[in-house]
């Protein structure tokens, strides 16, 4: 049985000096502080629990570059969304599956040891169903299987393209569903998650704008306990889209008419009132921040000192996977809100309280569950998914443990990441994915033939 020997290991209760871990069967077995090397140790570095995304749609992973140049006299979110429909509408299956693989991947590089796939590609370009329906979720299922990374699936309900219910877009074609049809594929993913090690399943209503009330209220009776997913408020067309439909901002109208609780993860919440605020948080559910997306699609800066004062969970997500990482998630949602305060450490617990640390913790727990995982830590009994910082990264270089995680957030990024372990196998390794030829190289032949279409 391995054992690995970290330098330091960020345990329950803080950092710990000299960690032997002992893995096996999956989950850690053993954790001994203030070990004494052995020669049969793994030398290790500083060891911390894998981070969970909680939103992804993994294939715009394969449009990173494609809509950073200015097309209309002002680009907005809904400019870069056409740019992502016209990619989408070209993409196989095969595709599908080289994009995830890539970008799960690029996660697992970057600290993350689970994803929650928001999937809503479902159908062939035309917008028919496959043969098998669930054709493209079977593709993230075995991208997530070959890349080793842990996988909540949360298939998408997508049928109307604005509140109203307008008629869904022609880009939207491969997106719709009848609640029969997404019946019948929730079972498919059923089945598909039985077969991955630690994998879950949710549902993912899209938005307030492409599900009407009473397909909500199907959707969640469909739920059956499992985490609801939903994207709401990010952008301010959508909040007055929804102020003149129902005369309710968004996450009020939610509140209002959904059992919202803490198995509900609400994507974003980007413009929400004090009053929502204060009455989302105690409903108990998580925001799903995607900081990274969030500044890159101009959505806006989420109330962030309101909802630490509410006492708010947050998770963090990747979304659009223009860039992927978890430093890069956790340094723009605190750098944005210090640019909306003038303000520093603004996400800090409280005085004394590391920021790295808080946010870090906070979206740790809030991600595992959102994402219907056990909660993360390193002690006997927990799965073994572990993430290991370089102790030699320039970052990590001043101070001693506890500034491991501000410098890392703050001074370094993903390739501080050095190995990860997913149910005790390491996929990473010195940095990279212990596949990584043979995953970009796929990735790249597929991203090449879509430029050349
Ligand atoms: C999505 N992405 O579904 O990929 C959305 C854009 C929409 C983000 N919201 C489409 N970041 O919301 O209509
Ligand atoms: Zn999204």
């Amino acid at each position: 049985m391995p054992t690995h020997l970290f330098k330091h290991a960020l345990l329950p209760d803080g950092w710990a000096d000299s960690v032997r871990i002992v893995m096996s069967g999956g989950k850690i077995v053993s954790v001994e502080a203030g070990a004494v090397r052995r020669p049969d140790d793994c030398a290790g570095g500083y060891a911390l629990s894998g981070m969970a995304n909680v939103h992804s749609h993994a294939f715009q992973r394969g449009m990173a570059g494609l809509a950073e140049r200015r097309r209309h006299g002002e680009d907005s979110f809904w400019s870069w969304r056409e740019i992502m429909y016209w990619f989408l509408d070209r993409m196989t299956p095969e595709d599908v599956e080289a994009i995830a693989a890539q970008a799960f991947m690029e996660m697992l590089q970057g600290g993350f040891t689970r994803v929650g796939e928001f999937h809503y590609l479902h159908h062939a370009p035309d917008g028919t169903a496959y043969d098998d329906p669930a054709e493209l979720s079977s593709r993230i299922a075995s991208a997530a299987d070959t890349v080793g990374i842990r996988l909540t699936l949360l298939p998408c309900f997508y049928a109307h393209g604005d509140f109203g219910p307008q008629p869904a877009l022609g880009g939207q074609r491969r997106f719709l569903h009848g609640l029969d049809a997404y019946a019948s594929l929730l079972d498919r993913c059923a089945g598909l998650v039985r077969g991955l090690d630690g994998a879950a399943l949710g549902i993912a209503p899209h938005s307030l704008r492409a599900v009407t009330p009473s397909e909500l209220d199907a959707l969640v009776a469909l739920a059956d306990g499992r985490p609801i997913h939903i994207h709401v408020a990010e952008q301010t067309r959508e909040v007055e889209g929804c102020l003149g439909w129902s005369g309710r901002r968004p996450v009020d109208w939610l509140l209002d008419h959904a059992p919202v609780d803490h198995r509900w993860c609400l994507i974003h919440a980007t413009h929400m009132d004090a009053s929502e605020v204060g009455r989302l948080a105690a409903a108990g559910a998580t925001i799903g921040l995607c900081p990274v997306t969030e500044a890159s699609l101009g959505d806006g800066i989420f109330p962030g000192t309101a909802w630490r004062d509410a006492g708010g969970r947050i998770a963090i997500g990747t979304d659009c996977n223009v860039a992927i990482g978890v430093a890069e998630e956790l340094r723009q949602l605190e750098y944005a809100q210090r640019l909306a305060t003038r303000r520093r450490n603004v996400m800090a617990s409280g005085l004394g309280a590391s920021t790295g640390e808080t946010l870090f913790a906070a979206a740790a727990a809030g991600g595992a569950s959102a994402l219907d995982a056990p909660a993360p830590a390193i002690r006997v009994g927990s799965p073994a998914d572990i993430v290991a910082l370089d102790p030699d990264a320039a970052c990590l270089a001043a101070g001693g443990p506890a500034t491991i995680l501000d410098g890392w957030l703050f001074g370094g990024d993903r390739s501080a990441v050095r190995d990860v372990w997913v149910g005790g196998r390491q996929v990473v390794a010195e940095g990279r994915h212990c596949q990584a030829a043979a995953i970009r190289a796929v990735y790249v032949r597929c991203a090449r033939r879509l430029a050349a279409l």
